[in-house]
């Protein structure tokens, strides 16, 4: 693999569940800058995004979003970092941190590269609206907002609604609210869920995801990765771990077979929780969570068969 030139923005993110945005601190204490440079990167390190002036007494919950000041003064610093790193030529790699980033890192690179395509592995859809959604959290809301559904929330009207329906696939899904299922099903969203993957195994399934958000193999790629896709025997420490998960295999081959397509453009890799689990699961996670991203950048298990 050539050396080539990339960046990992490490955002400070508003998590409703305290300790998702030390998530990112672990997996670079870990060494992943080293690891990615190891397999010939060249790594940009933007560390945090702060915004401690944003708290819970001067950010009340919109409708019943929660944090929503935060979580948008946030999501729209990160979408413009990504948006300039993807305009360099460079790969934007963000470390989350709650999935709600990816309403900036996607606009960041839709912005760059308005023809990308999003992969979206995850247990959940993350495709609620302001209008549907049970929780209030905004992690499960960013689909909807990058696609101008539902009923448009002024904090964030800096979102604009570039993603079109046929260029996002998921895979992995388990945990779908009932009105998540409906907005898919109107919106023809093509998702492959634990069952597809069940039933075609892996690979088959990677293809087919291909196959509809890029068929010509030319578009460039956002992978947006929640770590709570995988089984939690895996992944224990994640804020809404839901059984009958990916396996570690079939998690890295999805970030293989991106890899392999030589089109990825942008990677989101979230939601690594240090806080909810004893010190075994963290390191579990965060190692799985680094494995990842090398994947995804290139690394196979037997370099030499390349
Ligand atoms: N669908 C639920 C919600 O909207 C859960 C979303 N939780 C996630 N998504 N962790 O990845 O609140
Ligand atoms: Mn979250
Ligand atoms: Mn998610
Ligand atoms: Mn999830």
């Amino acid at each position: 693999m050539a050396a080539n030139s990339k960046f990992i923005s490490e955002p400070k993110t508003a998590a409703p569940r305290l300790g998702v945005d030390k998530g990112p601190i672990h997996m670079v204490e870990a060494g992943l800058i080293d690891q990615i440079t190891e397999l010939g990167w060249k790594v940009k390190f933007d560390g945090h995004h702060q915004f401690e002036d944003i708290n819970a007494e001067n950010d009340p919950p919109i409708g019943i979003l929660k944090n929503p000041r935060l979580v948008s003064r946030v999501c729209e610093a990160v979408a413009t970092s990504v948006g300039d790193v993807a305009r360099a030529g460079q790969l934007p790699i963000t470390l989350g941190g709650d999935h709600s980033l990816a309403m900036g890192t996607i606009s960041g690179t839709l912005s760059a590269h308005p023809e990308a395509c999003v992969i979206w592995v995850d247990a959940h859809a993350d495709i609620n609206t302001a209008d549907s959604t049970d929780s209030g959290n905004i992690h499960g809301m960013p689909v909807s907002f990058l696609i101008g559904l539902g009923t448009p929330v002024a904090e964030f009207s800096w979102v604009k609604p570039l993603l079109r329906t046929d260029r996002i696939v998921y895979i992995g899904l388990r945990d779908v609210d009932a009105a998540e299922k409906r907005i898919l099903r109107e919106n023809n969203i093509k998702a492959f869920s634990m069952h597809e993957v069940d039933k075609y195994g892996i690979g088959k399934v990677v293809e087919l995801a291909l196959d509809h958000v890029n068929p010509n193999r030319d578009r460039p790629i956002h992978l947006s990765f929640d770590v709570d896709a995988l089984d939690p025997s895996v992944a224990p420490s994640t804020g809404t771990p839901v059984r009958g998960g990916l396996t570690f295999r079939e998690g890295h081959y999805i970030c293989e077979a991106i890899s392999e397509t030589g089109l990825l453009a942008a990677l989101d890799l979230m939601e690594v929780n240090p806080s909810l689990a004893d010190e075994a699961s963290v390191l579990q996670t965060v190692a799985v969570g680094c494995s990842l991203v090398r994947s995804a950048l290139g690394q196979y298990i037997f370099p030499t068969m390349k």
